[in-house]
C-alpha cells in the first residue's frame, strides 16, 4: 500500500489554488444550488476516471456541503503505474477551490484511498477527513455516511480475489472507453457498458443487493434514519426495511451524484443525461451557421 508521510501544508495548497487549472473553470452565471452533494468512486489516477464529465459537473453545481464518499484517488492503481493527467489535477483544484469559497467539504476515504484514513480527524485546505459521518438533512433525518468497503467480506478476507475482480473490472472499463469513443464519434450519447452488463449478471446483482441490505441493516442498528454509501459503483435510492438507502454511484462509468435539495428531497443526478438535456441550446447549429 502506498504510504504518505505528510499531508500538503496549507501554504502548498494556497499556492496550488491560487494558480489556474489546465481546463479553465466554466463561468456559469447560475450554478445549480443544492444543500448537499455526495460523490464518490472517482478513481483519480486511473484511465477509467471520467474526469471531463466530473469537471463539467463541478462547473455547473454548487452546494453548502459536499461529501467525498471514498475512492476519490486510486492509490492501488497509482502504486502500480503512475498516471496523472492534468484533468485529474484540475479536479483536485476545483474541490479545494470550493472549500476556499466556503463549501463545507467532508472527505471519507475508501479502500482505494485508504492511505488517507491515517489522517482521520485532520483538516487540510478546508477539507475535513473523517472515517464516517452522520449527516442531518434539513428536516432532521439522520443519515450515516460511509464508503461501504467495511461490509465487503470479499475485499476484507480475500484481498487477492478483490484484486482479481479489480483486473476484470479494469478490462471492462477499457472496453467501455472504446465503446464510448466510438459512440462519441458517431454523435451518440454516452452509454455505460457495465451498467448494462451488471443487470444481466446474476452474481453481480446478488452481490449488489446483499451489500445494500447489509449496509441498511447496519444503519438501522445504529438508530439512524438512513445511510449513504459508495463503493459498489451502483447509484440507488430506495427504502430497505424502513431505512433510507442511498448510493451516489461513481465517476468511472455511471457518472452520478446524490443531492439533497433545500427542502430535504433527495435525488440522484445522472450527469450524462443532464448534459444531453442541455446540449441543443449550448451548441450552435453548425449546419445553420455554415448556411448563413
Ligand atoms: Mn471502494
Amino acid at each position: 500500500m502506498a504510504t504518505i508521510t505528510r499531508l500538503p501544508v496549507d501554504g502548498d495548497l494556497a499556492e496550488f489554488t491560487a494558480g489556474q487549472p489546465a481546463i479553465p473553470e466554466k463561468m456559469v452565471e447560475e450554478r445549480r444550488q443544492y444543500r448537499t452533494v455526495w460523490i464518490s468512486d472517482i478513481h483519480l489516477g486511473t484511465r477509467g476516471c471520467n474526469a471531463e464529465m466530473l469537471i463539467d459537473f463541478l462547473d455547473h453545481v454548487d452546494s453548502d456541503t459536499m461529501y467525498l464518499v471514498g475512492d476519490i484517488i486510486d492509490g492501488w492503481r497509482l502504486k502500480k503505474k503512475f498516471y496523472w493527467p492534468s484533468a485529474h489535477n484540475d479536479i483536485v483544484w476545483r474541490i479545494l477551490k470550493r472549500a476556499k469559497r466556503g463549501t463545507r467539504i467532508v472527505y471519507i476515504p475508501g479502500n482505494h484511498d485508504e492511505m488517507f484514513r491515517q489522517f482521520t480527524g485532520l483538516n487540510f485546505g478546508g477539507v475535513e477527513i473523517r472515517r464516517q459521518a452522520v449527516h442531518e438533512t434539513v428536516d432532521g433525518r439522520r443519515l450515516l455516511v460511509l464508503h461501504g468497503d467495511e461490509f465487503d467480506a470479499i475485499t476484507l478476507s480475500h484481498r487477492w480475489l478483490a484484486h482479481l475482480g479489480d483486473a476484470a473490472y479494469t478490462a471492462m472499463m477499457a472496453l467501455n472507453r472504446w465503446v464510448n469513443l466510438y459512440r462519441r464519434a458517431m454523435n451518440l450519447p454516452y452509454w455505460s457498458l457495465s451498467k448494462h452488463a451488471k443487470k444481466k449478471v446474476k452474481n453481480a446483482v446478488e452481490f449488489i443487493s446483499n451489500f445494500e441490505e447489509i449496509v441498511a441493516r447496519e444503519a438501522g442498528s445504529r438508530g439512524v434514519d438512513g445511510v449513504v454509501a459508495g463503493h459498489i459503483h451502483t447509484a440507488d435510492a430506495r427504502l430497505i426495511d424502513n431505512i433510507e438507502y442511498y448510493n451516489d454511484g461513481d465517476w468511472v462509468e455511471g457518472c452520478t451524484a446524490l443531492v439533497e435539495h433545500f427542502d430535504g428531497r433527495m435525488e440522484i443526478l445522472h450527469w450524462a443525461d443532464e448534459i444531453a438535456k442541455r446540449e441543443p441550446e449550448a451548441e450552435p447549429d453548425v449546419a445553420q451557421a455554415a448556411a448563413a
